[in-house]
């Protein structure tokens, strides 16, 4: 039986077994300790960061986008990506817009209000400081600090640019809910990626997290049982149809990737081929500065490309208009020859693993 080796409040723990439980593959969930997350699943992921997975073969995996990509070659049915290869595309722009956009909203609304801040340092402290030999309150005390420093000040997060943090969060709850008044999932009757990318931050951060938990509830219910719809999905039970082609309701979604994740990932590779460690970025007229340059993000803007490029004929004649006129071919295919320079990315999800930020401070 495979292992996860995770926490029950991590965002990419989360958006793996939802996949997992979706595509009914069993697994033992197995709670992270701080020695494992430091040094004992580094030395065999390459890097520190959750979930990882270790098969009954020995061999470890991390890396929640490859992992399921690996998953799917080993139980391909019913596939997670739509059969359309341009609804596939839009699953794949969806994920990488919540694994990668989405981060700096969901930490911060967790590590910013102490209504969130305080229990979940608790929860953290408690899980992963099991074999930390310290007093609690000092273990609860690093963690708050520890995250906040790291995923909040030190990403970009200061009175300038806090209302235009909230605002991707708010934003995206006004256009799901309108999307699931309509259907039950982003495609139509069943999961996809897209829906499984977004639990990342809606899940474990969003829907559970205190502070944004309480504006998912009040203002956008729907969503709130979309995330539970989506956790109690199973292949053999959640069936049915997608519709056809890109709905009309996701265009406002692609208008945001465009001017706000794409965006934000040309700043990122910009800064990686000029050697810059950090840089500054305006995104939908807000001015970040001081991010933390990442070889990662620049891999994921890559990768992104490479699979536009991929497209069969017909895919391409139906995708290409809906991304022109929602703002997103042009910051998709602005770098051409990027080459992030991630050699070990080939083998992914398996062998040295890049962690998205390379500086944590502890
Ligand atoms: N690209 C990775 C990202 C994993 C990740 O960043 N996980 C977070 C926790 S949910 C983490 O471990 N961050 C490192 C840290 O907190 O130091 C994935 O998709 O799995």
């Amino acid at each position: 039986m495979l292992k996860v080796y995770g926490l029950k409040v991590s965002y990419f723990t989360g958006k793996l077994e939802a996949y997992l439980r979706y595509k009914e593959i069993p697994y033992d969930f197995h709670s992270m300790t701080g020695r494992e997350f430091m040094r004992d699943i580094p030395a065999k992921t390459g890097a520190m960061q959750m979930p990882a997975v270790e098969l009954d073969d020995g061999r470890w995996m991390t890396d929640s986008s490859p992992m399921i990509d690996w998953f799917e070659t080993q139980y391909p049915d019913p596939p997670i990506l739509p059969a359309d290869g341009a609804q596939a595309f839009v699953c794949r722009l969806i994920e990488d817009y919540a694994d990668e956009w989405l981060w700096r909203p969901a930490m911060h609304y967790r590590w910013s209000y102490p209504v969130s801040s305080k229990l979940l340092a608790r929860q953290i402290a408690d899980a992963m400081g099991a074999d930390i030999n310290a007093p609690g309150w000092m273990k609860r005390r690093r963690t708050e600090r520890r995250q906040k420093l790291n995923f909040v000040d030190r990403d970009g997060v200061t009175p300038q640019t806090r209302a235009h943090v909230e605002g991707a969060y708010l934003r995206l709850l006004d256009m799901l809910k309108l999307i699931f008044r309509d259907r039950p999932f982003l495609f139509g009757a069943r999961p996809t990626l897209a829906d499984i990318g977004l639990m990342g931050p809606m899940f474990r951060h969003f829907a559970m997290d205190p502070g944004p938990g309480i504006i998912m509830r009040e203002e956008a219910p729907e969503v709130m049982a979309w995330v539970y719809r989506v956790w109690a999905a199973s292949a053999s039970r959640t069936t049915g149809d997608l519709v056809s082609g890109i709905p009309d309701d996701l265009r406002p979604l692609l208008r945001e990737i465009g001017t706000a994740h794409l965006e934000a990932l040309n700043a990122e590779a910009v800064a990686w081929q000029a050697g810059q460690k950090r840089h500054g970025a305006i995104i939908q007229g807000t001015e970040y500065r001081d991010l933390q340059t990442s070889q990662y993000r620049v891999w994921c803007l890559e990768v992104l490309q490479a699979r536009h490029a991929a497209l069969d004929a017909p895919a391409r004649a139906a995708l290409d208009p809906i991304l022109e006129a929602e703002g997103v071919l042009e910051p998709l295919l602005r770098q051409s020859g990027l080459d992030a320079g991630y050699e070990q990315g080939k083998a992914a999800p398996f062998g040295k693993s890049l962690p998205v930020f390379e500086e944590i401070r502890n």
